[in-house]
């Protein structure tokens, strides 16, 4: 049988929706530290792309620099994938999109790729809700070249060797819900069943998901003094709601006791469904997503879970009134409009 990933799967495995194994969603063997949360998260992309019976051939994997932008190479072997320059990856996202729209696209980057030198690139990406799951991968740290500290690093945090960081953090998931994006949630790299129940929500929505990972660098920030070390994340997560996801083509009936749980239900239909713990918290209140987070983040603690959604909102693409064949599949005599036209639009000017 062929599929429509291209190869045919081994005899006797389950396969998902379209017919595919999970063998198909893998990619190369990963030349990451052993133990790197960067690898967990890749493992959960797998398993979601694979639960949701997402076409890899249909997805744009992109990157910049770091550990964190290595990671696409080790998923989704038969998707598209570009590795771009440290901090830029959103400009190459944004033309590739506006290019061919019909795309799925993931976005990893690190906390040093977006909040150093790509923290003007991340500001506009966020403002413009491009229909892209932007994943930080955050271990407070430069993890490729050699354990720096990065600008999500708490005030106080320390290196390996005992330097303290005097600087504030940047708190992407504030910036992210300030400046407009439409998904935005916090999770750890060691919460497998709250990440891929995430994971499955931001590929089922319509415009920027942001997901910021807390995913320990064990070999350069996994020490005590570390606010990103895998015993402090697990220690001082605190989850605004329990996570799960049912996607639209599961029509099944979702137990909703009043006071309970909550839905948000996406614009393909499927449905994020947030079980109350011991807080009533509402995600689709910006103020009230911000105070929990400035709340948390005042105890030492991390708020995860789904902090913040707009299913409503247009995306870029829609925004722009873009034509419904992909830009990249009309031939130059669509897109290139003859000297002609640019005379009238010149005479027009005079
Ligand atoms: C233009 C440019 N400046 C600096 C570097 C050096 N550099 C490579 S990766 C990196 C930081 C990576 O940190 P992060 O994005 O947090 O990824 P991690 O390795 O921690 O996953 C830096 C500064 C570079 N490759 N290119
Ligand atoms: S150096 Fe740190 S971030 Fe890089 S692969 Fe190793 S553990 Fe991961
Ligand atoms: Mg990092």
């Amino acid at each position: 049988m062929t599929t429509p990933a291209g190869s045919a799967p081994a005899p006797g495995k389950k396969l998902n929706r379209i017919g595919l194994e999970v063998l198909q969603y893998r990619g190369s063997k990963t030349t990451l530290c052993a133990g790197c949360g960067h690898n967990a998260i890749s493992e959960r992309i797998i398993e979601s792309c694979y639960d949701l019976g997402v076409d890899p051939k249909r997805v744009l994997k992109l990157s910049g620099i770091g550990c964190s932008s290595k990671s696409p190479a080790y998923f989704l072997s038969q998707a598209h994938g570009f590795n771009s320059v440290h901090g830029r990856m959103p400009s190459v996202a944004t033309g590739a999109l506006l290019a061919n729209r019909t795309m799925a696209a993931i976005g990893i980057s690190g906390d040093g790729d977006t909040g150093a030198i790509g923290v003007g690139q991340f500001v506009h990406l966020m403002r413009r809700n491009l229909p892209l799951v932007y994943i930080i991968e955050d271990n407070g740290c430069y993890g490729l070249t050699k354990g720096q500290f990065s600008p999500t690093a708490d005030v106080g945090s320390t290196l390996k060797n005992g330097v303290v960081n005097d600087l504030p953090p940047i708190d992407t998931c504030v910036m992210a819900i300030e400046l407009g994006a439409t998904f935005v949630a916090r999770s750890f790299s060691g919460d497998k069943k709250q990440l891929t129940a995430l994971l499955k929500g931001a590929l089922s929505h319509k415009g920027t998901a942001m997901l910021d990972v807390l995913s320990p660098c064990v070999t350069f920030n996994d020490h005590e003094g570390s606010t990103k070390s895998y015993s402090y994340v697990k220690d001082h997560e605190e989850p605004v709601a329990d996570v799960s996801f049912v996607p639209y083509f599961e029509d099944i009936a979702i137990e909703q006791e009043e006071g309970t749980s909550r839905t948000v239900t996406l614009h393909d239909g499927s449905k994020i469904v947030l079980h109350k713990l011991d807080r009533d918290f509402d995600p689709t209140s910006r103020g009230e997503s911000l105070r929990v987070l400035r709340e948390t983040s005042e105890r030492g603690e991390y708020a995860t879970g789904l902090l913040y959604v707009d299913p409503a909102k247009k995306d870029f693409c829609s925004m722009l009134n873009l034509v419904d064949e992909p830009l990249a599949f009309l031939p130059p005599a669509v897109t290139r409009p003859p000297a002609s036209v640019l005379d009238e639009l010149m005479d027009k000017q005079r």
